[in-house]
């Protein structure tokens, strides 16, 4: 603790030419003196940039009313009260605060040599990680999402912006930044991600222009991941879990299928299931659905989506009306799980407004038909193929839409339960309650794909 005694006070006050300005005071009326303490443990070191101050106050003839302190000794502000916490704000590296503080007494009269101390602050630099679980796939298309956790002792607040750069750090132009409140950041086609590897690294800069340590995106050992740009407007997404021949078969039906005169191809398969299990997503699902799954799906025009018997729906359903109101085209196959009172949250984003409460029978035999409501559709038959297919169930349209297909009448079910619908004059959503890999014959499955994507959705 370093105070002036009263008689420095006078040698002070003889030497500046007493530059306080005394106020009127009473006769006889003598002025306060200010006192300032440090904590006991935060003697002049480098500290915190929270400051806990304590001052105090003598009158000799009367007592003391209240406090005026400052920090520029300019500006003062009342106070009753003999501590306060202060957030000291880091404006450099590191800074210095002075504070100032000085009592006034019953009378009115003011310490004229407030009492003061000064406040080294010294600054920690920031730290950024990824959020846990957000790594970027193996393999994406050109869009690629980046979400970070920003912190910094001396405030979060006090992180200014963060920076990131892709592939190359050298180059001080190949960094860009996002304000200090982003949390995320989206790459696409344009900021460099093309066709090839690719490895994205992120810093933080705080106010005192303090940099935490760069951390990369992946952080295997492999520390790049693959960039595919697609390879036409047609993207299929293989929903579909069973090692069984349905890839095979959609792979070969849309390289030899001419729409139009061209062929859809099945260059881009999307594998969501691949690696997924019941508590986890697959391998090459983004951690966020919005954006960078709906932003991938933009990437292209039309969309076949089929799905085993356990469709990823929270995925389509955070997805696909996205998708089709930016004006994309959706065939969506999919069979529905067996233990299920409907499939809530399908009419989100396909012309239903549930599956049917219960399966229509137990098991769909081979030779069991799909009727065509709409004349421009073929009739798909169950295949031959041993392999037993379970519990198929009906779909429940919305007023709006259009049917397309119906089962057979059978006496092993009643009625006709609606298996196909799309949406409307345009349409750009057809929904298939089967898995179409296990209809045929081979020319009406072919020509089932081309009424779709030509027909219904004018693929060129
Ligand atoms: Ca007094
Ligand atoms: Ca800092």
């Amino acid at each position: 603790m370093r105070f002036l005694s009263s008689l420095a006070i006078l040698i002070v006050l003889l030497v500046s030419g007493c530059s306080e300005h005394f106020p009127n005071q009473p006769l006889g009326n003598l002025p306060p003196e200010t006192f300032l303490a440090l904590r006991p443990d935060s003697t002049l070191r480098r500290t915190a940039s929270q400051q806990d101050i304590h001052w105090w106050g003598e009158d000799p003839d009367g007592f003391v009313a209240g406090y005026y302190f400052s920090f520029d000794s300019t500006h003062w502000t009342f106070t009753t009260a003999n501590d306060s916490l202060f957030g000291l704000k880091l404006n450099t590296t590191d800074t210095t605060y002075s504070f100032f503080v000085k009592a006034v007494d019953n009378e009115g009269a003011e310490d004229p040599t407030p009492a003061s101390l000064r406040y080294p602050i010294m600054n920690t630099p920031p730290t950024v990680s990824f959020v846990l679980k957000s790594d970027v796939p193996d393999t994406t298309y050109p869009v690629a999402s980046f979400q970070w956790v920003g912190l910094d002792i001396d405030g979060d607040e006090t992180i200014t912006s963060f920076w990131y750069a892709l592939d190359d750090t050298s180059n001080p132009n190949n960094w860009k930044s996002v304000p200090g409140y982003a949390r995320s950041v989206t790459l696409y086609k344009a900021d460099g991600l093309v066709e090839g590897d690719h490895t994205f690294y992120l810093r933080a800069r705080d106010v005192a222009g303090a940099w935490s340590k760069t951390i990369q995106m992946p952080d295997t050992v492999k520390r790049t991941w693959h960039v595919r740009e697609p390879k036409g407007a047609f993207l299929i997404i293989d929903d579909y879990q069973p090692a069984d021949a349905a890839a095979g078969y959609y792979a070969t039906m849309f390289d030899t299928l001419t729409v139009n005169g061209r062929h859809l191809g099945s260059q881009d398969v999307w594998d969501i299931k691949k690696g997924a299990s019941p508590t986890k997503r697959g391998d090459l699902v983004p951690a966020l659905i919005n954006p960078t799954f709906i932003e991938t799906l933009k990437l292209f025009k039309y969309v076949f989506w089929y799905a085993d018997n356990n469709p990823s729906l929270e995925i389509a359903q955070a997805s696909l009306g996205a998708f089709t109101r930016a004006g994309g085209k959706v065939l969506f196959s999919s069979s529905f799980p067996e233990l299920s009172s409907g499939q809530g949250g399908v009419g989100d984003f396909a012309p239903i407004d549930n599956t049917e409460p219960s399966y229509f029978t137990t098991i769909l035999m081979s030779g069991d038909t799909l009727q065509a409501v709409d004349p421009i559709y073929p009739t798909l038959v169950r295949d031959a193929n041993p392999t037993i297919y379970l519990f198929p169930r009906g779909l429940l349209p919305k007023v709006n839409a259009r049917v397309i297909y119906q089962m057979q009448s059978s006496s092993r079910w009643s009625g006709q339960p609606v298996m196909g619908v799309q949406d409307g004059d345009s349409p750009s959503f057809v929904l298939m309650a089967v898995l179409l890999h296990r209809f045929g014959p081979p020319a009406s499955a072919a020509e089932f794909f081309r009424t779709v994507f030509g027909k219904e959705f004018g693929a060129q």
